[in-house]
């Protein structure tokens, strides 16, 4: 009796301390989230779920405040920042990276993904840790894998109902060369840019086109200066939130659980909420004027075959086994 009453208590204890680690473990921490997306976008939304998250496993002890609009620096730069241990975090498109880690421009493959489902069941799944692993070795810790999306174009020209329609348009490419190529492909007069950039250069009319999920074309305000969107969903581009892994090295294995556990919970939601207003944003677009098409499964499988010699042309640096990681695994998906 008097054991079995100590040991009710032992466990007590124990149960308690699993439950509420004591706070001992986290230090008052207050770090900085740099995002290239506008301060309405659905990443807000991700970030203050991370927040209370992470208010609750630390007991307030660990903040985090978003800089938004580029404010420290487009993706590339901030990304550079915490490979030099200078910044904490940014989330980031992970395009823009393939110069610091090429099997990220799997991603970046057109036609690549189909579904949502698809895209979240490799970059969750064990290809995602795939990566995480050699970003870990470039200096950087990828809490979790957050949603930029399905990319579609908005020009100020014409509608995009076949890849000729691309022919001659001055579009805005990200920083990366599978685009560049894709685009060019399609005989667009095709301009690697910085996203902080994007706006002016179609307002100057420099550029006449760019590519984004609706979120971000409406978010960012891109809608005031294009007149056309066509829904092409040519490539699903995944936001990498995350961390120096210089300073992540200096946090104790609580506040690093913490963050990693609480960047998924953030992750969910903001997933979510992008879902919802991906047609919220399309339907406010078309309600200020602009015109809106969708391009047909004939004319997007004849983009998709004209996009084989992008496929040839990149699969080795991006490496010829990651490709192929992925395809199986949507093959896999496909068949079932
Ligand atoms: C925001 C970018 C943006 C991306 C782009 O920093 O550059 O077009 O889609 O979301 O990461």
């Amino acid at each position: 009796m008097k054991n079995s009453k100590l040991k009710a208590a032992l466990m007590a204890t124990v149960v308690c301390a699993v439950a509420n680690p004591a706070l001992a473990d986290f230090k008052d921490r207050n770090f900085r989230v740099s995002n290239g997306v506008a301060e309405d976008h659905p990443v807000h939304n991700g970030m203050d779920a991370m927040q209370a998250c992470l208010d609750d496993r630390t007991g307030g002890k660990m903040k985090m405040t978003g800089f938004w609009g580029g404010a420290l620096g487009g993706d590339l730069q901030a990304t550079q920042a915490l490979r030099s241990g200078v910044q904490e975090a940014v989330v980031t498109s992970s395009s823009p990276l393939v110069g610091i880690e090429p099997a990220l421009g799997v991603f970046d493959l057109p036609f690549l993904f189909r579904s949502n489902e698809e895209a979240y069941a490799v970059m969750d799944g064990e290809f995602g840790d795939f990566i995480n692993e050699k970003l870990e070795k470039v200096g950087l810790v990828n809490l979790a894998y957050w949603e930029n999306g399905f990319r579609n174009v908005s020009n100020s020209k014409r509608p995009i109902t076949k890849w000729e329609d691309f022919e001659g348009l001055k579009m805005r490419v990200m920083q990366n060369n599978i685009f560049l190529d894709t685009f060019s492909n399609f005989e667009a007069n095709a301009t690697p840019m910085s996203f902080g950039e994007v706006f002016s250069a179609l307002e100057t009319k420099a550029i006449d086109a760019q590519e984004n999920p609706y979120v971000t074309i409406d978010t960012s305000k891109f809608y005031e200066v294009q007149s056309y969107i066509s829904e092409t969903k040519h490539s699903y581009t995944p936001f990498l939130f995350l961390f120096s892994k210089a300073i992540f090295d200096t946090y104790s294995p609580e506040e690093q659980a913490a963050l990693r556990d609480c960047a998924a919970v953030g992750r969910d939601v903001e997933r979510e909420v992008i879902q919802t207003l991906n047609q919220e944003s399309l339907a406010k677009m078309e309600e200020e004027g602009l015109q809106f098409n969708v391009v047909s499964a004939e004319e997007l499988e004849r983009m998709l075959e004209k996009s084989q010699p992008v496929y040839d042309k990149h699969k080795t640096e991006i490496g010829a086994d990651v490709v192929e990681m992925v395809q199986s695994t949507l093959t896999e998906m496909r068949s079932n």
